[in-house]
């Protein structure tokens, strides 16, 4: 495993709920280092941008209006293995169905609003990283 740079992201029902620091705590706990964070609202140009692999499925819509809905906290997170390890720690998609132990098993509970975005993959990190950062 090797040191990776991975993108995350509060979403806007997050901040909302005052979790932005939570799940800050949770990745430093965890050992990664916040390299770069970003408050912003998303235009609906931008989120097309990142969820472009999501176009035309039935919840594209959806998405698109909540994440457009308020402003959201981007970051990027660096350390052995950090996009998987992001990952583990955000949980699985649907926050109904995500560990117990787990940011979006612990404070979520539909998938419409599930707290957090992590890139899947490093080639998706460098993409989302390049979005936001670039
Ligand atoms: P991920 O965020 O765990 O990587 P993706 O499959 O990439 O999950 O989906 C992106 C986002 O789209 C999810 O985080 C969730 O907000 C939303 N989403 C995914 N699938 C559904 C669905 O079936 N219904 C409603 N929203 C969904
Ligand atoms: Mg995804």
């Amino acid at each position: 495993m090797a040191v990776e740079n991975t993108f995350t992201m509060v979403k806007p029902d997050g901040v909302r709920r005052g979790l932005v620091g939570e799940v800050i705590s949770r990745f430093e706990a965890k050992g990664l280092k916040l390299e770069r964070m970003r408050m912003l609202t998303i235009d609906r140009e931008m989120a097309e941008r990142h969820y472009g692999e999501h176009v035309g499925k039935p919840f594209f819509e959806n998405l698109v209006e909540f994440i457009t809905s308020g402003p959201v906290v981007a970051m990027e997170w660096s350390g052995e293995g950090a996009v998987a390890v992001c990952r583990t720690l955000m949980g699985g998609t649907n926050p109904a169905e995500a560990a117990p132990g787990t940011i979006r098993g612990d404070f979520g509970l539909v998938i419409d609003e599930n707290i957090v975005h992590g890139s899947d993959s490093p080639a998706s990190a460098e993409r989302e990283l390049g979005i936001f950062f670039g």
